[in-house]
């Protein structure tokens, strides 16, 4: 930690540890509540947890992880499933209230007004949603979807099924288009690419039984307390069996130094588990120099595995120059680490017996967001821990289903093996042009050239850079249509030129169809039927909708739509098509839930041609902020500027917001930046002050500064609000935004 910051001082305004009585709190009430019999049943029915990727529960019940062990369901689950149980939109609610007026909702506001119960569309020049037969929805949809196949779209979140998502890539490429934008995009996208490319799989090489193995995790830009709980259980028992944790976070998160799991109540309710044996607060987005001084060092004392690296990588003599040929100086003043401290995260890495190298938000979402994930996976290799038991890399997933959207097909990268299956099945090539990511999806409908989208779930405009830029871009598309379950800030004001249409689905819980899921570990999972406790309402199954539309607008020819309306067969058509899935096409019948084939390494034979992981250079970024001029802050006007990360809040999920403030950073409501207490001293303020917080897109006023554990020159903010002030700065090798190190200034 730095030397400078005193975690006392940064952190007096947060509990002391992460999780704890809050989170059992949270439980008692809602599950006390009158919503309380329906929320047990649904924490009991066999099916994937909505939340996070971690994957919790399915066949083996609702509280166990694929290894059976029970106790795992977490508080973030029970905040989904509650918002899901929310009663209906109101009948008459569209009538009455104008777009101008639900345009004022939060997103808080937007998701409270319960869930979407029948399809609704805003018609051009109208400025009321309204009431739509299913009828002229098809029509419409059909109609958007007869254009030009370059000029046609889908966007996704990975909330849906496989099934959903298989059969959206499906029609998408029957009609000749191949713009499957996808959450993932703005997500893990760069573990994606990067894990491609190293070892043949862009996923976890690590399974649950291999992480209970390892002796070290390595925990780089993850908020795990808040947003995958259940992995902090696994921490704990880490530290228990006397393994070490490192982690790397410009924030100290206090879930990160000291957890208390409800899962051990006894043990460490209330005293709480060490978490990090060794926290390191880089600068943001220098990821990269932290992990070449950590291969420095261990260059310099002889702890690489030569051996190894001989006989399982390529590459690797251009890695270990490259580290070589930096100089301590430029590693320590790019990441604003010491070398000592990396001299001793080096140590701990090669005397560990197995080391799991774990990521999330604050790897991917940079401008070297790809560079990110090959400086931590060749840290791996280096010291011989891809391909074993107890060690790898694990990027950690982030909705519950995306990493089963990317298997599916719904990528602009689609898989040789996949692509020839199903050219087969189609019986015609496939569209060979490189499809839009969700970025390239809103700059290509702001330059006029997307006439519809579909979006099945997610908030493509909130979950964007620069709102303004997605609401331009989205209404200059003519047709719109929104498979959701609850509304939210997009359904306002994304809106389309001609048609925005909102078609109200079942979520995972209630689905009439059996449908799958897979987890952030390659685990698939079966989720029985289920119903809906909406009463009268018109809801329809994304299966159905899908299967309708595509029959309405390809026949049945040579995919027969209608038959897929029975999942069943989907399962079976994936069984044929996507590599791993073989068991797909018995899972009806045995109920047998699998871990995905070729994914997980033990053994250091990877799924590249020759076997070998493929190691890349990573060149230390030259990170660089702005003056206040040149945000037009005159210099007669005190201000500083800061590298601003932008992120989740406690109590929201991606652009949904449950409640306002962050009680584990000490942030009451939303409209905060965490800042460096010495920071805000050097400027001249005192703590809960108001400031103007500015980008290069926009401005956010009256931002109170709260204290924070965050390091000198970086700051804090929550999305979604803060994306109005920023525009995309782009990861080239990967298309993904730099939401974590946004140049901002800061005056009074
Ligand atoms: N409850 C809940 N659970 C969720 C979600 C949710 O919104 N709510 N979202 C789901 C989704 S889609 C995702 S992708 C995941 C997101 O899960 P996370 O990735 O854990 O979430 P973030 O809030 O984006 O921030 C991650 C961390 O990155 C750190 N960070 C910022 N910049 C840097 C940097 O330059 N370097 C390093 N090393 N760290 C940095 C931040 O301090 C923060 O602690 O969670 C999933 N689970
Ligand atoms: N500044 C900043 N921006 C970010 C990020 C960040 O860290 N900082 N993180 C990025 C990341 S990691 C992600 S993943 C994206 C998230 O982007 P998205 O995935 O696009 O957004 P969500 O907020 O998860 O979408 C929520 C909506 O999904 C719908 N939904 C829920 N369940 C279902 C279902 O079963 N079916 C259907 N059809 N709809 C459903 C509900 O209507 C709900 O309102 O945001 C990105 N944007
Ligand atoms: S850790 Fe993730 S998958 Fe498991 S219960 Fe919590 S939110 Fe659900
Ligand atoms: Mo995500």
């Amino acid at each position: 930690m730095d030397a400078d910051i005193k975690l006392e001082d940064a952190t007096s305004n947060t509990p002391e540890m992460g999780g704890g009585l809050p989170v059992v709190q949270y439980w008692a009430e809602h599950t006390l509540s009158p919503e309380g019999p329906k929320l047990w049943q649904t924490l009991l029915h066999k099916s994937a947890c909505l939340s996070c990727a971690w994957g919790t529960g399915g066949q083996k019940g609702g509280f166990a992880n694929e290894l059976g062990e029970t106790m795992q369901r977490c508080a973030k689950s029970v905040e989904a499933i509650s918002a899901e149980l929310q009663p209906a939109v109101s009948t008459h609610f569209f009538e009455r209230h104008s777009i101008a007026e639900l345009q004022q909702l939060t997103s808080l506001e937007a998701d409270r007004l319960g869930r979407l119960s029948f399809p609704v569309i805003l018609r051009e020049g109208k400025s009321h949603y309204e009431r739509i037969s299913w009828d002229e929805i098809y029509e419409i949809s059909e109609a958007g979807f007869r254009k030009s196949p370059e000029r046609v779209a889908s966007y996704s979140s990975g909330r849906s099924s496989n099934e959903a998502a298989y059969l959206l890539q499906l029609m998408m490429r029957s009609l000749g288009s191949n713009h499957l934008a996808d959450c993932s995009d703005l997500c893990h996208v760069p573990s994606t690419v990067g894990l491609k490319q190293m070892f043949g799989s862009g996923t976890s090489m690590v399974s649950l039984d291999s992480l209970k193995k390892a002796d070290c995790v390595v925990l780089i830009g993850s908020n795990a307390p808040a947003n995958h709980p259940r992995l902090m259980n696994e921490l704990i028992e880490l530290r228990d069996r006397g393994g070490k944790i490192i982690v790397v976070n410009p924030v100290v998160e206090v879930g990160l130094v000291k957890f208390a799991s409800p899962a051990f109540p006894l043990k460490s309710l209330f005293t709480g588990s060490e978490i990090s044996s060794l926290y390191l607060q880089p600068i943001p987005g220098s990821d990269v120099a932290l992990f070449i001084g950590i291969q420095k060092a261990l260059i310099e004392r002889n702890l690489i595995q030569t051996d190894y690296l001989c006989a399982h990588a390529e590459g690797w003599e251009a890695v270990v120059d490259y580290a070589g040929s930096i100089s301590w100086e430029a590693i320590a003043q790019t990441c604003g680490v010491s070398q000592q401290e990396l001299e001793v995260a080096a140590e701990i890495i090669a005397a560990s017996k197995g080391v799991v190298f774990a990521w999330a938000m604050g790897a991917t979402q940079q401008e070297n967001g790809v560079d990110n994930i090959y400086a931590i996976a060749n840290t791996a290799l280096l010291t011989g821990n891809a391909g074993k038991e107890g060690g790898g890399t694990m990027p950690i997933r982030g909705h519950s289903n995306v990493q089963g959207f990317g298997s599916m097909g719904v990528t602009v990268q689609l898989k040789k093996e996949s692509q020839e299956a199903l050219e087969k099945l189609l019986g015609r090539s496939l569209n060979r042009n490189p499809g839009y990511r969700a970025r390239d999806l809103i700059d290509a409908a702001d330059a006029g050239n997307v006439d519809t989208l579909i979006c099945l779930g997610g908030n493509l405009y909130a979950a964007n850079p620069d709102l303004n830029q997605a609401k331009r871009a989205l209404g200059k598309i003519d047709t719109i249509i929104y498979l959701a379950t609850k509304p939210n800030l997009g359904h306002f004001h994304g809106l389309a030129q001609k048609n925005t249409i909102i078609i109200p689905v079942f979520n995972r819980f209630e689905n009439p169809h059996q449908t799958t899921t897979e987890s952030g570990n390659n685990f698939v999972r079966l989720n029985d039927v289920g119903n809906t406790h909406l009463k009268d309402a018109d809801l329809i199954s994304e299966v159905e909708f899908l299967t309708q539309l595509a029959h309405r607008i390809l026949g049945s020819d040579p995919v027969d739509w209608r038959k897929l309306q029975d999942t069943k067969y989907v399962r079976q058509l994936i069984a044929k098509t996507i590599p791993g899935f073989e068991q797909m096409a018995t899972i009806d019948e045995t109920k047998e839930e699998f871990t995905i084939a070729g994914r997980i390494f033990k053994e250091p034979k990877f799924a590249t041609p020759s076997s070998k992981a493929n190691m890349f250079v990573t060149p230390l970024p030259k990170l660089h902020l702005p003056e206040a001029k040149e945000f037009g802050v005159p210099e007669s006007t005190p201000s500083i500027v800061l590298a601003l990360m932008t992120g989740r809040s406690y109590s929201q999920h991606n652009t949904v917001v449950y409640k306002p403030g962050d009680k584990y950073r000490g942030m009451p409501h939303r409209n905060c930046i965490l800042m460096n207490p010495l920071d805000a001293k050097q400027a001249g303020w005192q703590e809960h002050q108001q400031v103007t917080v500015q980008g290069d897109a926009g401005k956010l006023e009256n931002v109170e500064i709260i204290f924070g554990g965050v390091r000198q020159g970086a700051a804090m903010m929550f999305y979604p609000e803060v994306n109005v002030i920023f525009k995309a700065r782009i990861d080239k090798q990967s298309g993904i935004p730099a939401f974590k190190r946004v140049p901002v200034v800061v005056y009074a």
